[in-house]
């Protein structure tokens, strides 16, 4: 990709509105646009690097048998109204109304919705386990919507749903995303802590929040330091492991403002492992049993013949949100640099060609090596503009691209500028570089 015909308009100077790094980052390069309040059009960069993080969820869903499917965004007051939570949610929630003045309403979420596909179809325990997720857009009317699209009002959501026979199944259900959020934050290079937290408006009262540390972050947190040092590796999807997973990252004190208990705290975590921090909610998962399943008739038949209603959770990913999260947990500010994690980066590598007006041979050697590294599926951005090698390089620094190729002077025979963001220069042969990055893709 030439970054002349690319959509990327970057801006000279850091927007003054933008009070987080986020934020500011995310309009400087364009890779969004507020189109009103809270509500973002997605320009290429940042579409792009969004839809990688969501193949990123996806993966992870199915990978503990969770089935894809998409609700619409517009839901019908009905069946809100059936659950109890048309008149709770309160100002929250946009309503709308049709033509034929129906009450209609942009999903704040989806618990409703689900439940009643689920009821209109599956009406036997044999049928159970049900694991459903959807990746849709999402409208929150938030009274102060701030922060970029970290708060916004219009996101992106990946939501999923599980439904159980009995408390036991239910929460082997919790545990598998449990563990899917774990790895999900993982392979995005994020450090996410799950933490006990409030159920607010959907209710339950078993509920983890998955939290990155940062001090732009709207949570507050106390924990016990030493659950960074935990992770996932090893377990195995069964109901002993999972339930042990838990339990590990359990025994640490980890909460969120809403649970913390001054004299808990202090009894339960020594104060050399303290921790006090802020941190940014990119995931937040519920077990609230027949909420809703209760008062809209979800209930299967039992093999004894009796029925019941089924035991539900929830459980969320903020998709956009994570763009953010990841800009605020990566971004070295000071010096201008943003290094995307390879997983999700919008290109692999940068081209950056010094190009003289009298000879373009330095670009057309970046387009040869572009066709080059095309061959082994490592997807580079050119800067082929007339502008001079430091103003290129500062651009670059900010699309973040984790790798850059410099053509210049230096570039003799087969021997390339090559340099990880951070890192020293080396001067190797264009194979060994494909080496490298597809190694670091894996
Ligand atoms: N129904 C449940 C689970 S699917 C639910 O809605 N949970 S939630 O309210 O915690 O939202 C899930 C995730 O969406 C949050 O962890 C957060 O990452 C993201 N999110 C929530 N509100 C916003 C918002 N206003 N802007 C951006 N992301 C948000």
């Amino acid at each position: 990709m030439l970054i002349s015909k690319s959509f990327i308009p970057i801006l000279k100077e850091s927007p003054s509105e933008a009070k987080i790094k986020s934020h500011q980052l995310m309009l400087r390069v364009g890779m969004i646009k507020q189109s009103s309040a809270g509500i973002y059009s997605w320009l290429p960069l940042g579409f792009k690097i969004m839809k990688k993080i969501e193949q990123i969820v996806r993966e992870e869903q199915n990978k503990i048998g969770a089935q894809e499917i998409l609700m619409p965004t517009i839901q019908s007051s009905e069946i809100w109204k059936e659950s109890g939570r048309y008149e709770d949610y309160g100002e929250e929630m946009l309503r709308i109304k049709d033509r034929q003045n129906r009450e209609m309403l942009y999903g704040p979420t989806n618990e409703e919705l689900v439940t009643d596909i689920f009821r209109s179809s599956i009406k036997s325990y044999k049928s159970l386990p049900q694991l459903l997720y959807h990746i849709q857009w999402k409208f929150r009317d938030e009274i102060r919507p701030r922060f970029g699209i970290m708060r916004c009002r219009e996101f992106y959501m990946k939501d999923a749903y599980s439904f159980d026979i009995n408390d036991e199944e239910a929460l082997f259900s919790y545990n598998k995303f449990f563990l899917s959020y774990l790895k999900t934050f993982k392979r995005l290079d994020l450090t996410a802590i799950p933490m006990a937290a409030d159920t607010g408006p959907i209710g339950g009262n078993l509920s983890h929040e998955f939290i990155i540390l940062a001090d732009t972050g709207e949570s507050k947190i106390f924990t016990d330091k030493r659950i960074f040092d935990l992770n996932s590796d090893g377990t195995k999807l069964e109901k002993n492991s999972l339930n042990d997973l838990r339990k590990k990252y359990e025994q640490f004190y980890s909460v969120t403002d809403e649970k913390f208990d001054k004299a808990e705290f202090e009894k339960k975590v020594l104060e050399t492992n303290r921790l006090i921090t802020k941190g940014i909610e990119v995931g937040h998962i519920f077990y609230f049993g027949d909420k809703y399943s209760n008062p809209m008739g979800g209930s299967v038949d039992l093999p004894g013949g009796k029925k019941d209603f089924v035991k539900m959770g929830s459980y969320g990913i903020g998709v956009s949100r994570l763009v953010g999260a990841i800009i605020e947990a990566k971004y070295d500010q000071k010096n201008e640099v943003m290094k995307w994690p390879i997983s999700v980066a919008p290109y692999d590598i940068a081209i950056i060609p010094m190009i003289n007006k009298n000879d373009k041979s330095t670009l057309e050697k970046a387009e040869n090596l572009n066709l080059e590294l095309k061959k082994n599926n490592i997807d580079s951005i050119i800067d082929d503009t007339d502008e001079n090698f430091s103003s290129k390089v500062k651009k670059m620094n900010l699309i973040g691209a984790p790798y850059q190729i410099i053509i210049g002077k230096k570039t003799e025979g087969d021997l390339l500028e090559f340099k990880e963001i951070g890192k020293e220069t080396k001067y190797i042969k264009l194979s060994e570089i494909a080496k490298i990055i597809k190694e670091q893709k894996r």
